[in-house]
């Protein structure tokens, strides 16, 4: 392999497909990325096109001093400016995503997506419970049709509040009252966001980034947790499961459609048509064997988080998979989308389809999503992949690499391993971070990057962390860097963890890399902070925790709103890459230590993944000092409730879920 190639990714099944491509000069994103270098004024925040006497660029000496726009906007006004309007981009993008769920829940309660039903409807009380919606003794669909307009109502409201903040511990809350950023409706957020940071409206930072985190609590407490929640009534809430990662998951002799993308509800429609005998005996009529089905993406997560379907992927695999030549049917639904699939998959025999009236891609074919006829659809494009299996050419590089992994961790599950369905609790964690077996909990996320050797942070950040007695809650892109590697394996604890943190999983039965889900379930990490606040012995609040989230390879807009609304709740966050607000010290010091005096968080930006580890351990450590924890020593813990054993953990996996075989 060259030189050149290794770099681009550390993933060794990446690197055979790039290496490929580039033998016959086939352009991918690591490609385009050398190429097309990050404009140096815009990457720091500097440039402001907010109005037509510019753009202006805020740079030279002493810019942050000196230098002004015509309008005469201060860099630090620029810079917050920018970072508000991502923080609103992403959470846009995510809310929409938890309206579209709600809208279809919605649909189902009035009997109007016949294809769909509630699957759990212990949840759907739950979070009726959340928004006192009686439950007891009414029917389900009256129940949901309560809970889908109760959530509805959490996009368009003017005042008031957003229903989901009080789940967070009554301190958590009370900062947010303090600083005002307790989110009304998600979309006047949004709205406001962009009135903000037009030419002539908000010029002071401090209050611009306040609404940076008010917007982003809107997607955090709001749209993103909606949709996880409705995405659990409506498909059913993640216990473990077993499946497989990477490039090699296609299959040389089955029909191979992938569904990239973010929304589960045509995914969830693919995963019941290619198991439907009448489109086996299709596919077989084509001369496959059968159907397979993999995920790219979020969608991937979502999916098999459910059901098992194996994940091919995140951002910078989508390329590389059609580069197999094994794929039939590349269906993409919303977000992290590249344009280039269009262009791409005209080399080969696949056919790229959209679905989304948001996310139209010139030279695709579009079949539109609709709820309402969904297996109707879901068929159509089946049928089309099917169809097209007899026009597979020979190239491609078919990749046979691919790795077991355990996903399915949702919070409730969580919740359930620590103590079965009536003992569940977050005691035995908190116990064991008390004492020092688990040193602290890292929220690994975001997505991965062709900037840097694609999903190498991300493998770095895992295998260093669990060696220093850290447990790892994972989501996204990373959960799937983290597949994708093997790294989501029980026995992955026995031969990298810490030996602490090696006896808490192996006691318990788990991995030391939790898969909670996509990227709307980094909600499922706010859910399991509260709950550990509330179980007491560590922070009664989320602020204080020995926790902290990273985003080693972030691209996306998305990811600076999850950042934001961490940051908001109380938790340390650290991203990679260069800082997108590097330009102004001022908006910089905002961030970090002004954020953390009001909400106990921070959003930190460090290129070098070292220091990301060092800065991670540091805040781990000194919450647990402030919390006046046992001092982390590897090897030596303290005193505390003995954890189920093993045996016993078995034998409640066993009469739960006998398929398991964990
Ligand atoms: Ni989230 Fe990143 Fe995209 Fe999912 Fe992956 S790139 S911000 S992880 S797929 S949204």
């Amino acid at each position: 392999m060259s030189k050149k190639i290794k770099i681009k990714s550390a993933s060794e099944a990446a690197n055979k497909v790039i290496e490929w491509g580039e033998s016959r000069n086939i352009e991918t994103c690591f490609d385009r990325a050398e190429k097309m270098k990050p404009c140096p004024i815009g990457e720091t925040g500097a440039c402001c096109k907010m109005c037509h006497m510019g753009p202006c660029r805020l740079v030279g000496k002493n810019a942050e001093e000196e230098v002004r726009g015509v309008c005469g906007a201060s860099l630090a006004t620029v810079v917050a400016r920018n970072l508000v309007r991502m923080a609103a981009g992403g959470s846009a993008c995510h809310g929409d995503h938890g309206r579209d769920m709600a809208f279809t829940l919605l649909a189902v309660a009035n009997g109007e997506a016949k294809d769909y039903r509630i699957k759990d409807v212990r949840k759907l009380y739950r979070v009726a419970g959340y928004l006192d919606i009686e439950f007891e003794g009414r029917p389900v669909n009256d129940v949901a049709r309560d809970v889908a307009t109760k959530l509805i109502e959490d996009f368009g409201r003017q005042r008031g509040e957003m229903n989901f903040l009080k789940r967070a511990p009554q301190k958590t809350q009370e900062r947010w009252k303090k600083w005002g950023i307790a989110p009304r409706g998600l979309d006047r957020e949004i709205a406001e966001s962009l009135d903000r940071t037009t030419m002539g409206m908000d010029a002071d930072p401090e209050s611009l980034l306040n609404h940076a985190l008010k917007v982003s609590l809107a997607n955090g407490w709001g749209g993103s947790m909606i949709s996880t929640d409705v995405t659990d009534i409506l498909f059913g809430t993640p216990t473990p499961v077993k499946a497989e990662a990477s490039l090699g998951i296609f299959k040389e002799d089955e029909v191979n459609v992938v569904i990239h993308g973010h929304e589960p509800m045509l995914a969830e429609m693919l995963v019941e048509v290619v198991s439907d005998p009448e489109m086996i005996a299709y596919a077989k009529s084509k001369g496959a064997k059968g159907i397979n089905l993999g995920g790219m993406c979020c969608t991937a997560n979502e999916v098999m988080m459910r059901h098992g379907i194996p994940s091919a992927g995140g951002l910078t695999n989508q390329e590389l998979s059609i580069m197999t030549g094994l794929i039939e049917t590349m269906v993409v639904d919303v977000q992290c989308i590249m344009p280039a699939l269009s262009e791409l998959s005209k080399k080969f025999h696949t056919k790229f389809i959209t679905t989304s009236p948001k996310a139209r891609i010139p030279g695709a074919r579009h079949i539109e999503f609709d709820e309402h006829r969904a297996k109707e659809i879901a068929r159509e494009i089946v049928k089309a992949a099917i169809d097209n299996y007899p026009n597979r050419k020979s190239e491609g590089s078919h990749v046979t690499d691919k790795y077991p992994v355990v996903a399915g961790f949702s919070h409730e599950y969580i919740e359930y391993m620590q103590g079965g369905k009536f003992r569940g609790s977050f005691r035995p964690l908190n116990d064991a971070i008390m004492a020092g077996r688990v040193r602290g909990v890292v929220g690994l996320a975001g997505c991965d990057n062709p900037r840097v050797p694609a999903t190498g942070l991300h493998k770095y950040l895992a295998t260093e962390l669990i060696k220093n007695d850290v447990l790892i809650v994972s989501t996204g892109c990373s959960s799937v860097a983290c597949g994708g590697a093997g790294y989501l394996t029980p026995e992955m604890a026995l031969e990298n963890a810490g030996p602490g943190l090696r006896e808490v999983c192996e006691a318990i039965g788990i991995p030391p890399i939790l898969h909670l889900g996509a990227c709307v379930d980094n909600t499922r990490i706010l859910t399991i902070a509260s709950a550990m606040a509330a179980e007491g012995g560590l922070s009664d609040e989320i602020g204080g925790m020995p926790a902290v989230g990273i985003a080693p390879e972030w691209m996306s807009e998305k990811a600076i709103a999850i950042g934001c609304y961490f940051a908001a709740s109380g938790v340390p966050v650290i991203f990679g890459g260069e800082s997108p607000v590097r330009a102004s010290k001022e908006v910089t010091r905002i961030m970090t230590e002004v954020w953390f005096e009001r909400f106990r968080g921070a959003l930190v930006f460090e290129p070098d993944p070292e220091k990301i580890l060092a800065m991670t351990l540091d805040y781990i450590d000194k919450a647990r000092a402030a919390l006046k924890l046992k001092k982390y020593e590897p090897g030596k813990f303290g005193t505390e409730k003995v954890l189920m054993d093993m045996a016993a953990r078995r034998e409640i996996e066993k009469a739960a879920r006998p398929h398991l075989g964990l």
